[in-house]
């Protein structure tokens, strides 16, 4: 049976986030880039704003000249990170085989998950669609046999697109693409083959293989595999993930204990959350606070056996918070917590026998189950976690 492959991008990335979280910009044309006036560059725009010509890596003094009424933002990564992060949570519920590009795009490899969840086409539509119900933003997939075919394939109907490349019809899809649709054919190589009167990708094919390597060298046989719809590629595993970790940078310096307790429960609530969607169970909890002169301090603790129990974190890491740091705590600027010492649940057959403390296991199972379905729902254990402050 032949491989099965997604490649999932989301749509104007940064500007659908800033459209999502701001609905005052809705239907507006928003470019994410530098300041106007400065010498820097359009990051990415919405659809609205790319009617009127404006692209990513364009000089920003253009696109405000293009679109003067367009609302230019300075774009905040930590925000689209984060996000990257809810999206491949997303993707881990459908294979462990994901390829990172960038924070908005990926190649999954569905080949051994269809038995479970169905064709790749409706696995591809069930991503797209878990990402505007759960994080309400917009996504494109393309579903393929080959890396190749399914990046080509998710950017022909952008935004909202899922296209299917059907090995039988490979060569209908293929031949009317322009040649700079292969990968691998920048600028040079476009001059360079319009130079030869290659326009389409059914151009390259009369001049078969050895021909194309005489004018091209290497990149013409490369080419000419990729003119026939071949790439063996494998999607290649993000690398193994060492910690989850979040913390908050507070606008204004605070004080208040309770404030730092709740502020870091919430934290803690999203660690624990990761950390089951990804699998995984951790031994040493970290807390990291950093002081209104920028001084930081880290503790940790090493639990007797790994949990992903958010109980469990919440206990340790404000165990840590009030016995470990210094007293009086002067006024704290950040606050963060994490986990790391991981063993892949998945993987260790053994260990699902030890026993648990089943009720609480049981509440994160109901909660992550809540979150997952109705996103925007803010789950809170706060009473029942803060025990020893009630
Ligand atoms: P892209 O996926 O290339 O673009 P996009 O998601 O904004 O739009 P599309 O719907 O066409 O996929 O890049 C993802 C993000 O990366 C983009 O939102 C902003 C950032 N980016 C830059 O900062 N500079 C660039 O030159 C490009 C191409 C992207
Ligand atoms: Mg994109």
């Amino acid at each position: 049976m032949s491989r099965a492959i997604i490649h999932v991008d989301m749509d104007a990335f940064y500007a659908s986030v800033e459209e999502r979280d701001r609905p005052e910009l809705k239907g507006r044309p928003v470019i994410i880039g530098a300041q106007p006036g400065s010498r820097g560059v359009v990051s990415t725009a919405n659809y609205v704003a790319r009617r009127y010509g404006v692209h990513s890596a364009m000089p920003i003094s253009q696109a405000v000249k293009r679109c003067p009424d367009g609302i230019v933002l300075p774009g905040r990564m930590s925000v689209y990170s984060d996000v990257s992060r809810q999206i491949h949570a997303i993707f881990q519920r459908y294979t462990p085989l994901i390829e990172p590009l960038s924070l908005d795009e990926a190649f999954l490899d569905v080949s051994a998950s269809r038995s479970l969840f169905g064709s790749a086409e409706s696995i591809a539509r069930q991503i797209i669609d878990e990402i505007r119900e759960e994080l309400h933003l917009p996504a494109s997939a393309g579903v393929a046999h080959n890396k190749f075919l399914a990046k080509i394939a998710s950017d022909l109907q952008k935004p909202n697109g899922l296209v299917v490349v059907d090995e039988s019809r490979l060569e209908a899809f293929l031949h009317p693409l322009p040649v700079t649709r292969l990968w691998g054919v920048g600028k040079n190589a476009a001059v360079k083959l319009h130079g030869l009167g290659i326009y389409s990708v059914a151009d390259i094919l009369p001049l078969g293989e050895a021909e194309l390597s005489r004018l091209l060298g290497k990149q013409g046989l490369h080419l000419w595999q990729l003119a026939h719809g071949h790439d063996p590629r494998p999607v290649v595993c993000e690398r193994e993930v060492k910690s989850i970790s979040n913390e908050i940078t507070f606008e204004v310096d605070i004080l208040d204990p309770e404030t730092l307790l709740s502020a870091l429960l919430q934290l803690t609530e999203k660690v624990a959350w990761r950390l089951r969607q990804q699998g995984l169970q951790g031994r040493t909890i970290q807390l990291k606070v950093r002081f209104s002169d920028f001084t930081t301090l880290t503790r940790a603790q090493t639990l007797a056996a790994k949990s992903d129990q958010t109980v469990v974190l919440w206990h340790t890491v404000e165990a840590l918070f009030q016995h470990k740091l210094p007293t009086p705590m002067p006024p704290v600027r950040l606050i963060g917590m994490g986990i790391s010492g991981f063993e892949d649940i998945k993987q260790s057959q053994t260990e699902l026998f030890v026993e648990e403390d089943s009720s609480a296991s049981l509440v994160d199972r109901l909660s992550d189950n809540i979150r997952n379905r109705f996103s925007g729902i803010k789950l809170q254990r706060a009473r029942s976690l803060r025990r020893h402050k009630e």
